[in-house]
């Protein structure tokens, strides 16, 4: 009997052995922020690698169970939830992981440092991302729109570090009859005494034991499409916790997010106080989709960190044809190319984040804005399809380790999977790109952003990179205006491969104005890593009817004659 027993992937400090956080935060941070900052995020380190990864495993131990009735047969619908989740519902409260960028403790780096801490909390908070996500886009879109006194308290709440006082909200948008098209809902608000009430199905509610929720729905009498909605905030909840006009139908059974309470709910005539205004409900949670795209990416990148991370460690433990796996040449191939793109997604949602700060500080200027508009759905697409691949990959380099699901990695790749769909799949988000590079002032803002980059690279090792960028930019934008003059169904066709042309073009130039304030040491460090980057972006043309056409006959093809 073989006494072998392979040593298993460890993680010491999420913070401090992470390769990309801490150098960034040095170089793109002022000194004394950075230096306020960097103890705290390395306790925060130790505690996602040890206690939080353990209430992470605890919570997906025990799925969230509904019990429709209580033992005298009333219909009661509670979620039943380990207690390792309210434990990080706590955590997250006194972490500040919404509240930190409300209270501007660090200027237009407060975003930047709470962005920090989901990065590394996603992979130890068994999803409670989810519902944190959801709360900072709410508390955004109340802090924007609210007007009434509940959406005040609402926030206030929301924003709270205090665990007893910490809400979060949910985001009750998906219905049975529209996904991405919100078009088709048919939840309806009506007014009885004085009250709006909601009455309907909402198909996909993820963050099912909020404390409110932000629901569309259709005032009666108001307008079919998108443009009849209304957005309302609900408190689906009596003071002792009890629903009030909401049953719960049943618990989804997902591939990943197993400790997340998703469920179907039927509105039978909950309140809702109305945010924003009347036809408007669209346009006003956009404002909180805009947030938890950001989420989404910043999830995205924390899970496919770890699982890369753990990759790596495992490659020099695990020995295979007589050498550890770092030392095969194809293996280090394969990982060396996932590292870059995750590179590639970090740099450009950290710079997003940026953005966002600088905008809730009142120091974004009109064209920073126009560039968060547009490169959000990029960032999201960008780091969310990477996720799956990333982590498909590290399932692949653990072999039949990495298929069975005690070893953890499995995991990764079962919850990368809801990245591209939550929130907003790709190809929903490449039209919402592309109706912003329709607006001519956004694209050339982005383009001049990265001109402007590229033109204040001094130092003589990145000429090269920076002349090939020059090309590339030149080749885009050329690409982008025939696109703009070629039919509706042209430019619908070239939206998804634009998404990644921008977003690795603006991936190199953050890299390369990086690499450009180091030293020459870590310079030489960046370079085939810039390298790298700056191949990825290729060529991208806009796609014309012939091509159109081609996927089509592809995909009505019949042998049968
Ligand atoms: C974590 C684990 C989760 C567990 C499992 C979950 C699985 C899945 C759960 C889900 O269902 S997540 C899916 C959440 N749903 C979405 O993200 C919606 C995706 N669809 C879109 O984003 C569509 O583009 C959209 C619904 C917005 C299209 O609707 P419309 O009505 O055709 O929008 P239109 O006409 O483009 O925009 C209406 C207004 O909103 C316009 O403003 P104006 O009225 O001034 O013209 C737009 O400019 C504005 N708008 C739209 N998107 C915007 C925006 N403004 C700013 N930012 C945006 N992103």
């Amino acid at each position: 009997m073989s006494d072998f027993f392979q040593a298993a992937p460890t993680l010491v400090n999420a913070f401090t052995g992470n390769r990309w956080l801490k150098a960034y935060l040095r170089s793109a941070m002022p000194a004394e922020i950075f230096r306020a900052v960097e103890a705290g995020l390395t306790e925060f380190g130790d505690l996602c690698a040890g206690p939080y990864r353990d209430l992470a495993r605890q919570a997906e131990a025990q799925k969230p169970a509904l019990v429709s009735s209580d033992p005298w047969g009333r219909r009661i619908d509670e979620i039943v939830l380990s207690p390792a989740w309210r434990s990080l519902q706590d955590e997250s409260a006194r972490e500040g992981l919404v509240a930190i960028p409300y209270a501007h403790e660090y200027g237009e780096w407060s975003r930047v440092l709470q962005f920090a801490k989901l990065y590394l909390f996603h992979p130890s908070s068994a999803f409670f991302t989810c519902p944190l996500a959801m709360t900072d886009g709410a508390a955004k879109l109340l802090q924007t729109f609210g007007d009434e006194p509940i959406h005040r308290q609402a926030f206030a709440h929301l924003t709270s570090r205090d665990p007893h006082d910490f809400w979060t909200s949910g985001q009750w948008m998906t219905e049975r009859s529209g996904g991405s098209d919100v078009s088709a809902t048919a939840t309806q608000a009506r007014l009885e005494g004085g009250a709006w009430r909601l009455y309907g199905t909402k198909y996909f509610a993820s963050a099912t034991t909020a404390e409110i929720a932000l629901a569309l729905a259709r005032k009666e009498g108001a307008p079919q499409g998108s443009r009849g909605l209304t957005l309302f905030l609900v408190q689906p909840r009596d003071a002792a916790g009890a629903w009030k006009g909401v049953c719960v139908r049943r618990l989804k059974d997902k591939l990943g997010t197993q400790a997340l309470p998703t469920a179907e709910l039927d509105l039978e005539g909950c309140n809702g106080v109305q945010v924003g205004a009347d036809g408007a409900g669209v346009k006003t949670v956009a404002t909180m989709l805009n947030v938890t795209r950001l989420h989404n990416a910043i999830c995205s990148l924390g899970e496919t960190t770890r699982a890369l991370e753990e990759m790596r460690d495992y490659s020099n433990k695990r020995i295979a044809f007589g050498a550890a796996l770092e030392n095969h040449v194809l293996h280090v191939q394969t990982f060396a190319r996932e590292e870059v793109t995750l590179l590639a997604g970090f740099l450009l949602t950290m710079e997003l984040v940026h953005l966002l700060g600088r905008e809730e500080c009142g120091l974004g200027s009109a064209d920073e804005s126009a560039i968060l508009r547009l490169m959000t759905p990029v960032c999201k697409v960008f780091t969310a399809r990477a996720a799956v691949a990333s982590t498909s990959e590290v399932v692949e380099g653990f072999g039949g380790a990495g298929y069975v699901e005690d070893v953890g990695i499995a995991r990764h790749l079962r919850d990368a999977q809801v990245f591209p769909i939550w929130e907003g799949a790709t190809n929903v988000l490449s039209l919402d790109m592309l109706r912003v590079v329709q607006n001519v002032s956004a694209f050339a803002a982005w383009a001049s952003d990265v001109e402007a980059r590229i033109g204040r690279v001094s130092a003589p090792d990145l000429s090269t990179h920076a002349t090939q960028l020059q090309s590339s930019l030149a080749s885009l934008t050329e690409g982008v205006a025939s696109m703009l003059m070629a039919s509706d169904d042209e430019q619908a066709a070239s939206s998804r491969d634009l998404v990644f042309a921008l977003a690795w073009t603006y991936a190199s130039a953050l890299a390369v104005s990086w690499a450009d304030r180091e030293t020459p040491g870590i310079r030489a460090s960046l370079q085939p890593w810039l390298g790298s980057l700056i191949v990825n972006i290729g060529a991208w043309r806009p796609r014309d009817s012939a091509s159109i056409e081609q996927s089509r006959a592809i995909w009505q093809t019949n042998l049968e004659g």
